[in-house]
């Protein structure tokens, strides 16, 4: 069975750190989150994966052919670096959604997330044989959102991306995929198993709840790399009017 896999990344014991011995700025660990963030995505995507910001206290990357190994050696890597630590924890499955699930019950089960004395853990497991990794990644954006970049308040602008992630996060649940934002008018999905109705249907009910007109490339293969790579390439194809759809597939 093709599954994804996807690796949660979780600061250790950081909501105790972030208060002793005293509350630390909001802007020291603004900078930490960012660039904890930023050295996560360069270890993973020079091993062809693809780190999401999500809650930056928690990242989800997705790891498809990315060994129990290599995520040793990033985890060691990333520890020797900061002043706090992160845990790792690997779940696969059919879908984005059940993978997650996975990953989280195997981290819940090796110690809390404000424990003192799980520090480093990596946990988990990888997807049993390579011709079983599989990843669907879903390039999502707004179309024309510039116009209204340039004519509202930003701040309206910005409430109303928030709203279509809101949507995206709703209706993909349902179909057990997991949307993140990834900035501007942009968000990614982790869909394996959604075709192109399905998503035509989503972006339907976003359209009728908010307004908003969406648009996506989609891309299917054994990396997230390739697969986000696919999907940007299909995105591209769309804006540039190469193909009178709204929704192209690639399947690499
Ligand atoms: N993360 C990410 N952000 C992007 C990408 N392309 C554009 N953006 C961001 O999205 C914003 C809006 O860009 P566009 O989507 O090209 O603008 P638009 O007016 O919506 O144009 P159309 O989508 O072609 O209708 C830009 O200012 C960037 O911040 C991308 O591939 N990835
Ligand atoms: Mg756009």
């Amino acid at each position: 069975m093709r599954k994804i896999q996807l690796t949660l990344i979780q600061i250790d014991n950081y909501g105790p750190w972030t208060v002793t011995p005293k509350p630390r700025r909001e802007a020291e660990l603004q900078s930490l989150q960012a660039e904890l963030f930023a050295e996560l995505e360069k270890q993973f995507s020079a091993r062809k994966g693809l780190v999401f910001p999500t809650r930056f206290d928690n990242m989800m990357a997705v790891t498809n052919g990315i060994s129990l190994e290599e995520h040793r050696s990033i985890l060691q890597a990333v520890n020797k670096k900061f002043p706090v630590t992160v845990s790792m924890s690997i779940g696969t499955g059919p879908t984005p959604y059940e993978a997650q699930v996975q990953a989280t019950l195997s981290l819940q089960h090796a110690g809390s997330s404000r424990s003192a004395g799980r520090k480093g853990v990596l946990v988990g497991a990888c997807v049993g044989s390579s011709d079983e990794d599989w990843v669907q990644i879903a390039h999502m954006d707004v179309n024309h959102s510039a116009l209204i970049t340039d004519s509202e308040p930003i701040y309206d602008t910005h409430t109303l991306l928030q709203k279509t992630h809101l949507a995206l996060i709703s209706s993909l649940l349902r179909r057990k995929a997991l949307v993140f934002y990834t900035g501007g008018d942009n968000f990614m999905a982790a869909s394996n198993g959604i075709g192109a109705q399905e998503l035509a249907d989503v972006f339907s009910e976003v359209k009728r709840e908010l307004g908003v007109e969406l648009k996506a490339g989609v891309g299917a293969a054994r990396t997230a790399e390739l697969a986000a790579a696919l999907a940007s390439d299909g995105l591209h194809e769309i804006r540039k009017d190469l193909v009178k759809e709204h929704i192209v597939y690639k399947v690499g």
